[in-house]
């Protein structure tokens, strides 16, 4: 009786530790945005890592496009969390730096891809 019990508990704590991704991660990187694009209720906080070689931003806009969130730069190789309070809807995460190159050529990373629509659903 009591080895059963010890063996239900082994199963339990397995489940508790069994994931270790975060589920509100973000990737950015040139130019994209790669992550979660729904969630069941509000997580509270976005986590986003930079991969690429450029600093950019993460600035949530609600469906009328608001912005309910913003980070300040994310530098290369940074990771930042960014406290979100969501409701139910839709929302578009984008990185909003528009920068101008040696050649005077104007990049816009919102325009290059780095754009992803996400829905809270409750
Ligand atoms: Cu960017």
């Amino acid at each position: 009786m009591r080895f059963r019990f010890l063996a239900v508990l082994a199963l339990l704590v397995g489940a508790c530790t069994g994931t270790t991704s975060d589920p509100s991660q973000y990737d950015l990187g040139e130019f994209y945005i790669d992550g979660p694009t729904g969630f069941v209720e509000d997580p509270n906080s976005l986590t986003a890592s930079n991969s690429g070689q450029f600093a950019h931003t993460i600035i949530v806009t609600n469906g009328d496009g608001v912005v309910v969130a913003a980070t300040d730069l994310i530098q290369p190789g940074e990771t930042t969390t960014l406290d979100v309070d969501l409701t139910e809807g839709k929302y578009q995460i984008t990185c909003r730096i528009v920068a101008e190159k040696d050649d005077g050529r104007i990049v816009d990373h919102f325009q290059e891809g780095m754009s992803l629509t996400v829905e809270v659903s409750g």
